[in-house]
């Protein structure tokens, strides 16, 4: 018995065994939900492969979420080898590299902030109206990825914090949107964790060790610490739960002033 028994799942965000995504997906596997999966180009391809393998799940599709017609091919697929869909987990977030380093103001383009808004913000609730038909009427939960710097302003995170803010928005609109039709809508704010979308950011090993020395638990999160919050706030544990952004961060984003103590 799990806690997703009968829940059907489409998991977006798999790009290697350290995604926040394929944690996520094992974690679903692991209370009972049936996955599909979903991969951003033909170079990982055999990576979803991997975990859609580990989880007993024949369907993975492929999909840029820049794309309106691959998304419309997704969900195509699911409806012709499900009755319904119960679950979407949006675990997808890019700005152009050069834009997440050094003064915002300088940094910042037109072009580049388009994409960081329309991969990172547009393209859930791009999948929300996709899945939109599939999901009515089942106690649905859409759910995404976000970071602390959609809420503060923080070195070198720049425009893909003023992204992360526009999808913490998107999460409180899809919210009322689709309430009425029973889908649940959340977001996880986690903490800083190394995966592919952490490498080559400069510093990101001193970022982890800020959060060990201040978070109140003094460490820093894993995949599977944001994978068990995902799995609850998916399940119908979280029934009464719409429109949150919920921290998975070791407590990191209530501290204000520290080491006055002696
Ligand atoms: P990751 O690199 O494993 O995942 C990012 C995913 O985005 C990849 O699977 C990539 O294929 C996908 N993606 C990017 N552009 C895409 C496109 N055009 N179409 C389809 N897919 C696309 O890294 P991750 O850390 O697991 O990131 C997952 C989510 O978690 C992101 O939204 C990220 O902002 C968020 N997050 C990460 C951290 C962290 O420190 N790692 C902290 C908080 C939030
Ligand atoms: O959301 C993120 C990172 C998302 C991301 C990562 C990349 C790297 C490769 C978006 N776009 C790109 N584009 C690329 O070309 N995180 C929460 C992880 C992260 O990234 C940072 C962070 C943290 C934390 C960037 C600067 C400062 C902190």
């Amino acid at each position: 018995m799990g806690i997703l028994d009968n829940k059907k799942a489409l998991v977006v965000g798999v790009a290697s065994n350290r995604s926040i995504a394929w944690a996520i997906a094992e974690a679903l596997h692991r209370e009972g939900a049936e996955l599909a999966f979903t991969y951003q180009n033909e170079k990982l391809k055999k990576r979803v492969d991997k975990i859609a393998e580990a989880t007993g799940s024949s369907l993975v599709l492929p999909c840029d979420v820049s794309s309106d017609e691959q998304i419309e091919q997704v969900f195509d697929a699911i409806g012709q080898n499900w009755d319904g869909l119960d679950i979407i987990i949006h675990s997808v977030g890019f700005a152009p590299r050069e834009l997440l380093q050094g003064n915002y103001v300088d940094s910042v383009t037109r072009e580049g902030f388009l994409t960081a808004l329309d991969i990172s913000a547009y393209s859930f609730v791009a999948l929300a109206k996709g899945g939109r038909e599939l999901m009515k009427g089942r106690n649905g939960s859409l759910l995404t990825l976000s970071y602390l710097g959609a809420v503060r302003a923080m070195d070198n995170y720049n425009v893909m914090g003023v992204a992360k803010a526009a999808l913490e928005a998107n999460v409180r609109y899809m919210a009322h949107s689709l309430g009425p039709e029973g889908t649940r809508v959340n977001a996880i704010s986690a903490g800083p964790i190394k995966t592919l979308a952490a490498s080559g950011i400069g510093n990101f090993k001193k970022m982890l060790d800020h959060v060990e020395a201040k978070a109140p638990l003094r460490r820093s999160v894993t995949q599977e610490d944001v994978a068990n919050a995902a799995t609850f706030l998916s399940s119908d544990w979280a029934r009464g739960i719409t429109g949150e952004i919920m921290y998975v961060d070791a407590g990191y984003n209530i501290m204000g002033m520290t080491d006055l103590i002696e």
